[in-house]
């Protein structure tokens, strides 16, 4: 479609006002600046580099790949008592119990996940898998999320690369929104939503990015962000700890192929919040459930243009000029070679 419209989201039951005719307008509003690029491969003065201190005064070890610590500063605590307050339906609070953690993705202080090794992605997804199984075990966490913050833009402490994990007792509100969604497909269907929406995006493929054995990358159809993807299994797959070695490798493959792309769109090491939806941890099988990466880059349409969730967006509903096809296409085309290699 060509004119404005409204999308619906499936997965969240939202919906997305797309405005294509307006992608040209002019732009004289803010311009972020763009990062230093010269970075050291380890830095004296980093809380994640090997061997430094952290804000809190503990020491990191020499890691040689990965690094896993508690957030010394976690927004959750494993040890808060039970406590609820509910005076009438207006005034609601309830104590929530969680684990934070921080993880390095690797030793070098220079470098992200498009310029590191399959390997060492591989290492940094193994993680992943382990922190999902010992901390979704446990009684009281229900949800894992895993997330990666890239770029000072974004609201990224420090550029060593580095994601976290959230894991608490409740379900968290945007998780929620996709299972509802899932479990109402499910009943109706009996096969996961996410499986049947990518069958039906590799037949029609105007938003593929890229895609291997195991996993494929594309833009929604439902789309907030300019250049928003997601990875998605080619299985049924409800959580990271069903993947397979060899579907780790995979996984691996895509994450860095795609953020590849995205580097070469500016030629930046380009930001974005990332995280991994997988079925609650509530000792429940999910068969509606089907684990996926999401990608919310907020750059519109250059290394220093992004794009503001203000106005209409906050007040009323999310909006996007260049069609999520337009995106795909773009992504599509940019090459698997990262520019500084080029
Ligand atoms: P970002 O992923 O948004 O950059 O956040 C980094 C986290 O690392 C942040 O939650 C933690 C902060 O609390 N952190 C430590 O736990 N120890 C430190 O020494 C520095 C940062
Ligand atoms: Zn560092």
């Amino acid at each position: 479609m060509e004119y404005p419209h409204r999308r619906y989201n499936a997965l969240t039951g939202e919906w997305i006002l797309v405005s294509p005719h307006r992608a040209t307008r002019p732009w004289q509003g803010q311009q972020e600046g763009i990062a230093d690029e010269n970075k050291p491969q380890h830095d004296k003065n980093c809380y994640l580099c090997p061997g430094n201190e952290r804000a809190g005064g503990q020491k990191n070890p020499d890691y040689a790949n990965t690094f896993v610590f508690k957030n010394d500063f976690s927004a959750l605590l494993n040890d808060t008592p039970e406590e609820s307050a509910e005076e009438n339906d207006l005034f609601i609070a309830k104590s929530e119990k969680g684990i934070c953690r921080v993880i390095c993705f690797s030793p070098r202080h220079d470098l992200t996940i498009p310029e590191m090794e399959i390997e060492a992605i591989e290492k940094v997804i193994d993680l992943w898998q382990k922190e999902f199984t010992d901390l979704g075990n446990r009684d009281f966490i229900n949800h894992v999320q895993i997330f990666e913050n890239k770029g000072a833009i974004m609201g990224c402490s420090n550029p060593h690369p580095h994601g976290q994990i959230w894991a608490q007792s409740s379900i968290p509100d945007e998780v929620q929104k996709e299972c509802i969604m899932q479990d109402a497909y499910f009943k109706k269907h009996e096969t996961p939503l996410l499986l049947d929406y990518l069958s039906k995006e590799l037949q029609k493929e105007e938003r593929i990015v890229v895609e291997n054995d195991s996993f494929v990358a594309l833009v929604p159809y439902w789309a907030t962000w300019p250049f928003e993807t997601m990875i998605l299994p080619k299985r049924a797959i409800q959580n990271i700890g069903e993947l397979s070695d060899g579907e780790k490798t995979y996984f691996a493959d895509i994450y860095r192929k795609l953020t590849i792309k995205y580097d070469n769109m500016f030629n930046i090491s380009f930001p974005y919040s990332a995280g991994i939806h997988q079925a609650p941890t509530d000792g429940k099988d999910h068969p509606e459930w089907q684990m996926h990466m999401h990608f919310y880059p907020p750059l519109l349409r250059s290394a220093t243009v992004k794009k503001f969730m203000v106005g209409y967006e906050m007040l009323a509903n999310a909006q996007r000029d260049i069609t999520a096809e337009q995106s795909a296409q773009k992504l599509r085309e940019l090459a698997l070679i990262h520019y500084k290699q080029q």
